[in-house]
This record gives C-alpha cells, sequence and structure tokens, in this order.
C-alpha cells in the first residue's frame, strides 16, 4: 500500500481535492486517518449479506477504490444483483475499474458490479435494496443533502437498508473540543506529523463539512426512512444505519 505523506511534502495552500496523488495513497489515508473505517467495511459485507434481496441493485456513492462495492460483493447471498458504483473523481474511477476488473478475475462472486463516473446528486437510483453513502455526504454543500437522502429513499424498496457514514460535530462544545483532540492524538499514533494534521485540515476546512448526529437522523427521519440508529461511533466519527 502506498504511504499517504501529500502533506508532508505536497503544495499546503489548495483546497483538498480527489486528485491522482490522493488516489494513489487513499487506503492509507483512509485506514489512518478515520477512525473505524476498517470497521465500517466489515460491517458493509455483513450487512449485505441480510438485507440485499434478490434481482435488486446496490449503490455505493461516492465509491472512491470501491472498498464498500466490494464488501458488499462478498456480502450478498441472493442471486441477479448489480451494484452500481459511483465517484465523480476521474482519479478513483479509473483506479476502482481496475481493482474491480482483478477482482473479477479472482472471485467467483456473481454479483455484476457497474463502476460510474458521475454526480450522486443527480445519479438515478432504482430497485434498491442496499445504498451506501461511506463518509461521502460530508463532501456536498449542506444545501443539497436533503435532496440526496430523498432521492435514495425513492429509489429505495421497502425493507431497503442505508449505510451512511460521516464525520460529526459535537452540539456540546466542550466534548467537540475533546473529540477534535482524541482524533488528533490517534492521527499522531498513526505517524502523520502535528504539521501534516494542521495542512490537511486547512486543505478540508469549507471541503468536509460535518454535522450533527441529530441533524442526520432529523434528516433520514425527514425523508421517510423509519428506522435509524448509530451502530458505530469511534470518537467524531459515525456510522448510521436507516431502513426504508
Ligand atoms: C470508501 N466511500 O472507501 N458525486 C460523486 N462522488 C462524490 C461527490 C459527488 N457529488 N462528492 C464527493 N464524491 C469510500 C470513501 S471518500 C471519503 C469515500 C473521504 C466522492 C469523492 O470523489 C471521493 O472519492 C468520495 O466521495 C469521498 O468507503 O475521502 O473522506
Amino acid at each position: 500500500m502506498s504511504e499517504d505523506n501529500i502533506y508532508a511534502t505536497g503544495s499546503p495552500d489548495e483546497p483538498f481535492c480527489f486528485n491522482a496523488g490522493v488516489a494513489r495513497v487513499f487506503p492509507d489515508m483512509l485506514q489512518r486517518s478515520i477512525p473505524g473505517y476498517a470497521a465500517s467495511i466489515e460491517a458493509i459485507g455483513s450487512l449485505a449479506a441480510r438485507y440485499v434481496t434478490a434481482g435488486s441493485n446496490c449503490y455505493d456513492l461516492g465509491c472512491s477504490l470501491g472498498a464498500a462495492t466490494l464488501a458488499m460483493r462478498q456480502g450478498i447471498r441472493e442471486s441477479g444483483c448489480k451494484i452500481v458504483a459511483i465517484d465523480m473523481a476521474p482519479a478513483m474511477i479509473e483506479r476502482c475499474k481496475e481493482i474491480v476488473a482483478e477482482n473479477n478475475r479472482q472471485s467467483a462472486a456473481p454479483t455484476t458490479v457497474e463502476v460510474v463516473e458521475g454526480d450522486i446528486r443527480t445519479a438515478d437510483i432504482t430497485n434498491a435494496s442496499m445504498v451506501v453513502l461511506n463518509y461521502t455526504l460530508q463532501f456536498l454543500g449542506l444545501d443539497e443533502r436533503d435532496a440526496v437522502i430523498q432521492r435514495i429513499y425513492d429509489g429505495m424498496n421497502a425493507g431497503g437498508l442505508l449505510v451512511l457514514s460521516e464525520k460529526v460535530v459535537d452540539e456540546d462544545p466542550k466534548m467537540e473540543r475533546l473529540l477534535f483532540a482524541l482524533h488528533h492524538e490517534h492521527k499522531r499514533r498513526n505517524d502523520y506529523s502535528a504539521l501534516e494534521i494542521s495542512r490537511k485540515r486547512a486543505a478540508l476546512e469549507n471541503v468536509l463539512i460535518p454535522e450533527t448526529v441529530a441533524a442526520h437522523r432529523q434528516r433520514l427521519n425527514g425523508a421517510g426512512f423509519s428506522h435509524s440508529a448509530v451502530w458505530l461511533r469511534y470518537f467524531n466519527f459515525v456510522s448510521i444505519i436507516a431502513i426504508r
């Protein structure tokens, strides 16, 4: 796995962007900077086994290199399913296609995977039994999020499952400061220098906009999801499941 040293060496002043340099080191970046990332991927496989129904579609929205796609593919127990993996960054899609092609050669899993360069704000979602937004909604404008969640809900079958993982902010400023510090220490333990951490934070300013858990659950409820729960929390990173 190529090591992420983008903010050790790269230009510190550019806003964060999902370019070829990021795609090259992305697995290492996510493992070292998102507490709970590996657990989110593992659970997506188990949830696919439980929720994906025969002949339905699954969506990995903001798929990056397709980690959640491959977890779903491995978990699915039913036949005639299709996974649609969508990302708007060409560098991510190019690499994702290679990874999926390699998985096609190695895997006996029958589920078809379609990797599409596209915008999740306008993507067609139909006949879906499972939709994954693994750390993606946080990159959309606040005013765009309701419509995306509504599109997902409208394209899902009854009993379908949405996995929504996000960086969040705490309502209580004191607790937010503590969670922020714990995340900082987590990255230091994972060998990011204090300078790298502060450069990345500056690059993500106004690019990644976190909300509270309550705001996410309210949005899910407003779209029509009848049940939602936080199943994973690690510092200021959560994963929520919602059932239509
Ligand atoms: C994983 N889910 O490994 N349309 C399509 N893609 C988008 C959009 C959009 N409007 N906005 C952002 N993206 C992955 C990790 S990364 C999380 C997801 C992170 C894409 C963007 O190009 C990037 O690939 C992804 O969302 C977010 O489970 O980098 O923290």
